[in-house]
């Protein structure tokens, strides 16, 4: 869809990518673009690489509300293992950032979580599929991921 907006002298084309915001394959909610790959298992570091290389500005899922985890929660049927997020304590023991260095401003835990259990480094947070809380387990463990990405701006060209 292009938008031809005239004003005064000055001709804006804007130009929309052909699914609205998102690429294809992602689906838009709010101001993201979110891809669940549940075709392959990845360790935390290779899943947050594949998302990276698969489309600009993409990082492993960052969550922020109760409604974006509602949204989330809403697919997470269509996985079958648990789920990484890009919430993660590899930089300092006990402080959780997200991979895109968004603030935490929000958490999910499961009952008893972060634990870093048994003394086991556990530095990368999966989203349990069966109830969507938060845990933190080994960066090292095989599991599905979820890709989120800023929308895609629509590219406005002027003419004047
Ligand atoms: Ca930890
Ligand atoms: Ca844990």
């Amino acid at each position: 869809v292009t938008q031809f907006i005239i004003n005064g002298s000055s001709l804006t084309v804007v130009l929309f990518t052909s699914d609205g915001h998102c690429d294809r394959g992602y689906l838009l909610y709010k101001d993201s673009c979110y891809h669940f790959e549940t075709e392959q298992v990845k360790n935390w570091q290779d899943a947050e690489a594949d998302c990276v290389k698969e489309n600009l500005g993409a990082e492993l899922v960052s969550i922020h509300s109760m409604k974006e985890q509602s949204w989330v929660e809403s697919y997470l049927y269509l996985a079958t293992s648990d789920v990484w997020t890009g919430l993660n304590d590899l930089g300092l023991p006990g402080m959780f950032m997200w991979s895109n260095e968004h603030i935490v401003t929000f958490t999910y835990w499961a009952p008893g979580e972060p634990n870093n259990h048994d003394g086991f480094s556990e530095d990368c947070v999966e989203m349990l599929h069966q109830t969507g809380r938060w845990n933190d387990v080994s960066c090292t463990d095989s599991l599905m991921f979820s890709t989120g990405q800023p929308r895609v701006n629509n590219t406005e060209v002027n003419f004047y």
